[in-house]
């Protein structure tokens, strides 16, 4: 990331967001059009599970290609390819399969926090543990982890801008919607649900991967605490997807390399597709 903004530095700036418990640095990749900073951003963030590695490899491939297809499209893109470095390091050098950050309260028995139920929206509900040895445990309060925080304040700092958020996790084949934490339907369900049905399509078109578009709540399970949930309710950006990308048949979190190709191309696909969306919309002076 250091050489691509060296080398593209028209276009790209890499800003430290933050730093995670263990003092790693916490980088996000601003790509500009070729007409300058853009006040309308697509947010894309990937690595908030530390095991999902086909979500890291993903959004530097994403990187890559923003970088290489020149588009006339006034969008800025943000990429964050790794919201949990130091789950990250420790799925590679202790147990692959890790999914939380590193981190250990003072009453907790266990090390890791869940960042995606460890943000302050119906924090705490159901779909997350209290226990601190779980998988899915939601910290001590919410925002606890500062990985959590760094990805609040990057949010709430380009709060107007921002007109769609995208979180990259593996594995189901799901473009997932809000809410989470609720199976009631979020105001936006229809538009939600609609341009969700939209990617899914483009997503099938290279090699035909049918990935299923629905409500978090009922399409997965409930889950509180969520980061797209809490971005959905903290601000106006219309369009909000977590993508479960495929696993390679049985093998769940572990994704071959030779697959990062195709499931790059799929979400490029329908990327530009919801980049297509954020620009009609624009035009229509809507957002
Ligand atoms: O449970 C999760 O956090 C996500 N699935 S995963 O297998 N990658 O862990 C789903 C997140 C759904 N999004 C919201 N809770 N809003
Ligand atoms: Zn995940």
């Amino acid at each position: 990331m250091h050489c691509l903004a060296k080398r593209h530095s028209k276009f790209m700036r890499l800003v430290q967001i933050g730093q995670s418990s263990e003092g790693r640095p916490i980088y996000l990749a601003q790509i500009h059009p070729s007409t300058g900073k853009s006040d309308r951003i697509i947010f894309v963030d990937a690595g908030m599970h530390a095991r999902e590695w086909i979500s890291h490899a993903v959004a530097l491939n994403l990187i890559h290609r923003l970088l290489h297809h020149n588009s006339n499209h006034t969008i800025s893109w943000h990429v964050l390819p790794v919201v949990n470095p130091d789950g990250y390091v420790y799925s590679h050098e202790v147990d692959r399969l890790w999914r939380k950050t590193r981190s250990r309260g003072s009453s907790a028995r266990c090390y890791g926090v869940d960042v995606n139920r460890n943000f302050g929206f119906h924090w705490g509900g159901t779909g997350a543990r209290k226990f601190s040895c779980d998988p899915t445990y939601g910290g001590e309060s919410p925002f606890s982890e500062p990985e959590t925080r760094a990805y609040r304040d990057h949010v709430l700092r380009h709060k107007p801008s921002l007109k769609a958020v995208i979180s990259l996790h593996c594995y189901g084949q799901l473009l997932l919607y809000p809410w989470g934490f609720t199976s009631r339907h979020h105001p936006k369900h229809e538009p939600l649900h609609q341009i969700g049905e939209k990617m899914a399509r483009a997503m099938a078109r290279s090699r035909g991967t049918l990935y299923t578009s629905g409500q978090v709540h009922s399409t997965l399970y409930p889950a509180s605490g969520g980061a797209l949930d809490w971005v959905s309710a903290s601000t106006e950006a219309p369009f909000t997807y977590t993508i479960e990308l495929p696993d390679t048949g049985t093998m769940g979190f572990i994704t071959m390399p030779s697959q990062i190709e195709p499931i790059a191309q799929e979400v490029w696909d329908g990327l530009r597709t919801l980049r297509q969306e954020v620009y009609q919309l624009y035009r229509e002076k809507k957002i």
